[in-house]
This record gives structure tokens, C-alpha cells and sequence, in this order.
């Protein structure tokens, strides 16, 4: 029984969707060296517009921002021209889509963006992440530059700058991604973040990049097609710290007086429990957040409309099965049989 997933869903004046599944962000690395978006992606998109959402793979708002090989970027009119491709395909085919917002902070490498002025990954404090890009061992992290007052302003200005982006490229909306260790989640973490001055130290102040984002991309392109996606359990890029729990508890509470679009919860597996959030993340955030919630994270369609039906959240968003059925909600819809997804699909986009 999973009907309650292909009731449409209002999300606010502007939005509807046709069902309560989304297709996850899910980063492919397949835009060409110029960080243009292809007609295959394009393609490959208009192929999944049965969902009632498509969040797009996280696009870099910036050169600085880059962390993997061929992320698609926002921030060239070739870029914002590529996209169109993708939305008018989307929008062809009867679907939606968000452009989901990324600066990979203290994950990014300079490899990445020798030809831009910058040097240096920018993050909240000069703490690297251990390891090396995936796949490319070769370019281990270096310890990130702490960002100045102004560099904060510039950040903010440009994540707005690439949200209006978006809505020129013909996206629906955009997702800003503060989750799964990227920048602004950085600032959010008590493990990445050791300021002394108003972005850190206390809740309120590592919630201000955060929430400087979220306004100033709302008052750019409104609310109603603002929606960000956050971890307050730390799994990915990040340490936890059980202080990490009174941030979001700021920051979820500040959030419920905006009227985002929805909020979503980065985390590949939603059965995991992180003590100092009670348990699983999106009972966390369920229980101080009360307006429109995604959920994610190793669901089936069964789990995941169970889960709506016990009010866990509101819609369900789809990764992996999505990576290998193009079709999967034509394919839940009627009962059939999904592909099981593998990495090695990764490859190619299909
Ligand atoms: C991801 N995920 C992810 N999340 C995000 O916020 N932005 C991104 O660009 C990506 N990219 C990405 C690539 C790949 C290959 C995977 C597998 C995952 C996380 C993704 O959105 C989702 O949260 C997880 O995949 C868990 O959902 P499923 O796959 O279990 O349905
Ligand atoms: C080469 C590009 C990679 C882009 C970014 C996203 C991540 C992909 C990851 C794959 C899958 C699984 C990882 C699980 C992590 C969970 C930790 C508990």
C-alpha cells in the first residue's frame, strides 16, 4: 500500500506537486569542463519528471566551491543557458525541479579552481577534513582559510546571485544545501567550527551564515521557492559533538517563522539513532519543526509511505532506486518490480 504517495501535495500559493516523491539531489559529475550542464543531463532528467520533485544534483555557486571533477555551476551565462535545456525538458515532460545550491567550504580543492583568483578553500576555521577527493587520491585536503567578515558578505551575496540564477535558468525553485558537511552545515558543527567572533561560539551566532542565506535568497526569489536541507546528526565529512543538538534547536526554531518551501534532511540512511538528537534525525526535526518536512534515506516506497502515514514527514525523497529506475514511479505506481541500484551505475547516466 503506498498510495499516499501519488496524492498531490500543496506546498505553498505557488507550488504543487503532483505526488509526494521526490528525486533526491544526487551529484553525477557529468557537466562538461566549463561546469555546463549536457544535453545527456538534460536527458537524463526529463526521464525522471513523473516525480513530484526533482531536486537537482548540487550545483556550485561559485569557482571556490568546487570539491569533485565536473559539478555543474550556476555562475556563467553558458551555465545558466545549459540549465534551461534541463528545465524546459523537465517541464516538457509535466515535471518539476529545484536547482539544489552547494559550496562545498573546507571540502572544496583548489585543483578545482586553478583558473579562478582564488587559492584556498574558504571555510567557518582553519580545520581541514582528513582524507583525499574521492576517486582522485592524489589531491589530499589542506587545511581551509577562516573566512573574514567580508568573504562572509560575498558568500552570502553569491549563494542570492546564483539563486536568481536558477530562477532565470527556468528552475522552479532552488534547495540550499546546508547538510552533509559541506559550508554551511560547517558553520553549524561545533567540530568545524571555532570562531570567537558572531558566527560561532554560541547557537545563535552559528546559525547566522545559515540563516543569512536562507534570507537572503528568499528576499531575492521569495520563501515560497526557498528550501534548504540540513544534518543535525553529523555522519558525513563532519565529527558529531553533543553540544551540536542546542545549534539546531536555534536554528530549526528561527527557521519555523520563515515560511521555506519544505525542509529536508541530508542522510543516507534515516534509520540511523544519534544520541544527542534523541534518535533518528528526522524524528529530531519533526518533533521541533512543524511545517512541511522531506524525509530520506534508505527508504522503500513502502517505508517511506508508512512513515508519511505515521507523520514521520511529509514527502519522500528517493536517491539511489531513482539512480536505477528512471521510471521508478511509474514503476511503484503499478506494482512492479525496481532495479536494484550498484555503484558501478555511477557511470554513466542512463
Ligand atoms: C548523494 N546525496 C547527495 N545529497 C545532496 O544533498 N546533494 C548531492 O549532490 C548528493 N549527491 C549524491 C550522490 C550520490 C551518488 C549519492 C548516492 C548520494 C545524498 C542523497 O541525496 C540521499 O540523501 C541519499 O542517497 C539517501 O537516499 P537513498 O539513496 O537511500 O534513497
Ligand atoms: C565523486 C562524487 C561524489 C559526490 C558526492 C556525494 C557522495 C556520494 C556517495 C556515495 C555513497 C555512500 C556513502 C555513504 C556515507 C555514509 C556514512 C555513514
Amino acid at each position: 500500500m503506498t498510495d499516499n504517495l501519488f496524492q498531490p501535495f500543496v506546498l505553498n500559493e505557488t507550488i504543487t506537486l503532483q505526488n509526494r516523491v521526490l528525486m533526491a539531489p544526487l551529484t553525477r559529475c557529468m557537466a562538461d569542463e566549463e561546469l555546463v550542464p549536457t544535453q545527456a543531463m538534460a536527458d537524463y532528467y526529463a526521464r525522471r519528471a513523473e516525480a513530484g520533485l526533482i531536486i537537482s544534483e548540487a550545483v556550485i555557486i561559485r569557482p571556490d566551491a568546487q570539491g569533485y571533477p565536473n559539478t555543474p555551476g550556476l555562475f556563467t551565462s553558458a551555465q545558466i543557458d545549459g540549465w534551461r535545456v534541463v528545465t524546459d525538458a523537465v517541464h516538457h515532460a509535466g515535471g518539476k525541479i529545484f536547482a539544489q545550491l552547494w559550496h562545498t567550504g573546507r571540502v572544496a580543492h583548489p585543483h578545482f579552481f586553478k583558473k579562478s583568483s582564488s587559492t584556498q578553500a574558504l571555510a567557518p576555521s582553519a580545520i581541514g577534513v582528513e582524507g583525499s577527493v574521492p576517486r582522485m587520491r592524489e589531491l589530499t585536503y589542506q587545511v581551509p582559510k577562516a573566512v573574514t567578515y567580508d568573504e562572509i558578505t560575498q558568500l552570502v551575496a553569491d549563494y542570492s546571485q546564483a539563486a536568481s540564477n536558477a530562477i532565470d535558468a527556468g528552475f522552479d525553485g532552488v534547495e540550499i544545501h546546508g547538510a552533509n558537511g559541506y559550508l554551511i552545515d560547517q558553520f553549524l558543527h561545533y567540530a568545524s567550527n571555532h570562531r570567537t567572533d558572531e558566527y560561532g561560539q554560541t547557537p545563535e551566532n552559528m546559525s547566522r551564515f545559515a540563516l543569512a542565506v536562507v534570507d537572503g535568497i528568499s528576499a531575492r526569489i521569495g520563501s515560497d521557492r526557498t528550501a534548504l536541507r540540513v544534518s543535525p546528526g553529523a555522519y558525513f565529512n563532519m565529527a558529531g559533538d553533543n553540544t551540536d543538538r542546542a545549534v539546531f534547536d536555534y536554528l530549526l526554531g528561527e527557521l519555523e517563522q520563515r515560511n521555506l518551501a519544505f525542509l529536508h534532511i541530508g542522510i543516507f540512511d534515516d534509520a540511523m539513532e544519534f544520541d544527542y538528537l534523541g534518535g533518528r534525525a528526522s524524528s529530531y526535526v519533526r518533533s521541533v519543526y512543524s511545517k512541511t518536512l522531506v524525509g530520506v534515506g534508505s527508504y522503500s516506497a513502502e517505508s517511506g509511505s508508512a512513515a508519511i502515514s505515521n507523520d514521520k514527514f511529509d514527502l519522500l525523497a528517493i536517491g539511489r532506486p531513482f539512480i536505477a529506475n528512471p521510471d521508478y514511479v511509474a514503476r511503484v505506481r503499478a506494482g512492479e518490480e525496481l532495479v536494484a541500484y550498484s555503484d558501478e551505475m555511477l557511470a554513466s547516466l542512463v
